[in-house]
């Protein structure tokens, strides 16, 4: 668990975070345990985050105390917000990755496509075609926010769409784990050590 780690705590008046991530990768040995513990108060938004580490093959411990007796908005944007800041230190300088990563996922009917590029700029295109006002206790609109905020805090660039479906349930998850699957695939280790940009810095 020495590499590829980051420790964030965040507190503000309205919500109280601490993370604890290590991204690991699919040539990870049997010795390495991919543990999972997260716990937002929003039911929904935890089944998020838990299908994101799991499929994007993080070790991630979420803890967050908010202010849901308002509503469910400050805990969803900030605990992205501070899952982004966590990401960005514990990748650290991206040397020696493939940087740009794409996938599809699908989940029963629902099949949705994840493209990130591990820019260094912040920027997202979300577009889930959620219908509901809520899942469980987390607004609709509150997904594609939550997508977008980890992106900005991230660093990265992410497009995500669902291309078809019918169930919200499973067109969130499958962006999820899309995303997870896209992540998983930009952060993966070249075997070389150089910066992936002509610029020659990200
Ligand atoms: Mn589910």
């Amino acid at each position: 668990m020495s590499d590829r780690t980051a420790q964030v705590t965040r507190k503000t008046n309205e919500t109280d975070i601490s993370i604890s991530l290590h991204i690991g990768s699919l040539d990870d040995g049997p010795e390495v345990k991919q543990v999972i513990d997260i716990n937002t108060g929003i039911g929904f938004l935890d089944h998020m985050y838990h299908a994101l580490a799991k499929h994007a093959r993080w070790s991630l411990t979420l803890k967050c105390v908010g202010d849901l007796h308002i509503d469910d908005h400050h805990t969803a944007e900030d605990t992205a917000i501070a899952l982004g800041m966590a990401f960005k230190q514990a990748l650290g300088e991206p040397r020696g990755i493939k940087r740009f990563g794409s996938a599809f996922a699908p989940l029963d009917e629902a099949l949705s496509r994840a493209v990130v590029d591990i820019s260094g700029r912040g920027f997202a295109s979300v577009d889930l075609q959620l219908k509901r006002e809520m899942v469980g206790q987390l607004s609709c609109e509150m997904i594609p926010h939550v997508l977008s905020s980890f992106a900005t805090a991230a660093g990265i660039t992410l497009h995500v769409d669902v291309i078809k479906g019918e169930n919200d349930h499973h067109r969130a998850e499958a962006s999820f784990k899309a995303l997870a699957v896209a992540i998983r695939d930009a952060v993966s280790k070249t075997g070389g050590n150089d910066v992936p940009s002509t610029k020659g810095v990200l």
